[in-house]
């Protein structure tokens, strides 16, 4: 089905190709370690599970700092999966954010009344905390450090959505911002990145706010049928007097409007992300930092000015998503990357929208950013692989012949 989404793309279709053969290995592990046979592997295990192909990115870390960023991840969806269940009473679940970096160090401590679908790593938290009580002490510190910040911060948060656009940063702060500057810190204490990625925060902070915007501005269906909503009212209020109201047909014209500029605020994080990226040394540092926030801007690209935000999932071909988790292994090609989503926004700018001219001024601002070095990259990503999709599938026919038809089965 994959295959078939992306047929009218070579590069996705040979993209798909190598993943399916894995040759796509210097990016993506297969399943090592996910044996259940140590409590680490057990973990390794509960990561696949839970992230899908992240998982694989997390596998191909510099081995100083893999186990402490798994852990770190199943630590943080632990704590995410007691925020998100709406089954936990809510005096318990504030003694359970609050205290939750305290678990970390309790032997025993696991929670198995969750509904959700990772309860896994609550009812098996002694697993996971086992092995993080193993890390570094300064590994440790770091981790427990950020959820005790982020369980405050989901406290304050419980009951409420954020309303302005600076609670909409600082929601954003907690759940995804402090993540950025926890593995920023991870980062320099590994000796692979210099002291500087670990002490600028704004940067760092700035890497999580761009993810986690573009994921609640996809999520506009899926969370206002849920009865949350994590859209900022001081946007969503200038267009409609109700949040649920946007999604109704006769209100698109308001609701794409509104998209748009939420868009257009989550691009302003760009700026501080390539300075970020730009910053990283290490190859798999950069592959695992740099693989979600090409998925963003993927994904910001396809909700810009799109009406089935307001109907359905948006989502990015898995055959892109492996294109693009390939390709994003330089700086260059992220410049190429941002050059082509910037544009492809660009040209789909209605001369009528009213943050048109806001939406102009930072696409042309982040394009100069990324262009000051790299002054080929507009057609780089759009065609470089358009003319080597065609020889590689050459190769990909010739070297399996009749086994593609289990491929593609
Ligand atoms: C993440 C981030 C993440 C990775 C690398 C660098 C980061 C720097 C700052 C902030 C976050 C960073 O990446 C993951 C990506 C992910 O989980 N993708 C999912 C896709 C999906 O739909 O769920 C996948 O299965 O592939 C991410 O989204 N978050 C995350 C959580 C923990 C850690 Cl350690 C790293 C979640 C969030 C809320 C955006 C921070």
């Amino acid at each position: 089905m994959d295959l078939v989404k992306s047929v009218v793309y070579p590069a996705e279709v040979v993209a798909l190709f190598k993943f399916k053969l894995g040759q796509c290995d210097s990016v993506t592990a297969k399943s090592q370690q996910a044996d259940a046979e140590t409590d680490l592997g057990t973990c390794y295990v509960f990561l696949d599970k839970t992230s899908r192909s992240f998982a694989a990115v997390i596998r191909k870390l510099d081995p100083k700092l893999r186990d402490a960023v798994c852990l770190f991840y199943l630590v943080l969806r632990a704590l995410d999966t007691v925020e998100d269940d709406m089954t936990i009473d809510k005096d318990e679940k504030i003694v359970l954010l609050q205290n939750f970096y305290k678990y970390l160090q309790q032997h025993q401590w696991k929670y198995e009344k969750s509904q959700e679908k990772d309860k896994q790593v609550l009812e098996q938290f002694p697993v996971i905390s086992s092995e993080f009580r193993k890390l570094s002490t300064e590994y440790q510190a770091v981790i427990s450090d950020i959820c005790q910040k982020m369980g405050n911060g989901m406290v304050k948060y419980l009951d409420r959505s954020p309303d302005s656009l600076d609670e909409w940063d600082e929601y954003c702060h907690y759940v995804a911002g402090l993540v950025g500057l926890g593995l920023s810190q991870l980062f320099s204490i590994s000796g692979l990145e210099s002291a500087k990625v670990g002490e600028d925060s704004t940067t760092s902070n700035s890497m999580g706010l761009f993810l986690q915007k573009t994921n609640i501005i996809r999520d506009y269906l899926e969370d206002v049928q849920d009865e949350r909503h994590f859209w900022p009212q001081q946007v969503w209020g200038k267009y409609s007097s109700e949040m649920l109201a946007l999604s109704e047909p006769s209100r698109l014209p308001d609701a794409l409007s509104c998209l748009n500029e939420l868009v257009t605020n989550a691009l302003h994080h760009i700026p501080d992300v390539i300075s970020y990226m730009a910053r990283l040394q290490d190859q798999t540092v950069f592959n695992f930092c740099a693989i979600p926030q090409v998925m963003a801007i993927a994904t910001l690209e396809r909700c810009y000015n799109n009406p089935h935000v307001f109907s359905g999932v948006v989502k990015i071909r898995k055959g892109e998503a492996v294109r693009l988790m390939m390709e994003a292994t330089n700086m260059k090609k992220l410049y190429a990357i941002f050059v082509y989503f910037l544009h492809q926004i660009k040209l789909r700018i209605p001369s009528e929208d009213p943050c048109q001219a806001r939406t102009h001024a930072i696409i042309d601002k982040c394009l100069s950013l990324c262009q000051t070095d790299n002054t080929f990259s507009v057609t780089s990503y759009a065609s470089t692989m358009y003319a080597s999709a065609t020889l590689l599938a050459a190769t990909v026919c010739y070297n399996y012949g009749t086994a593609l038809v289990d491929i593609l089965v």
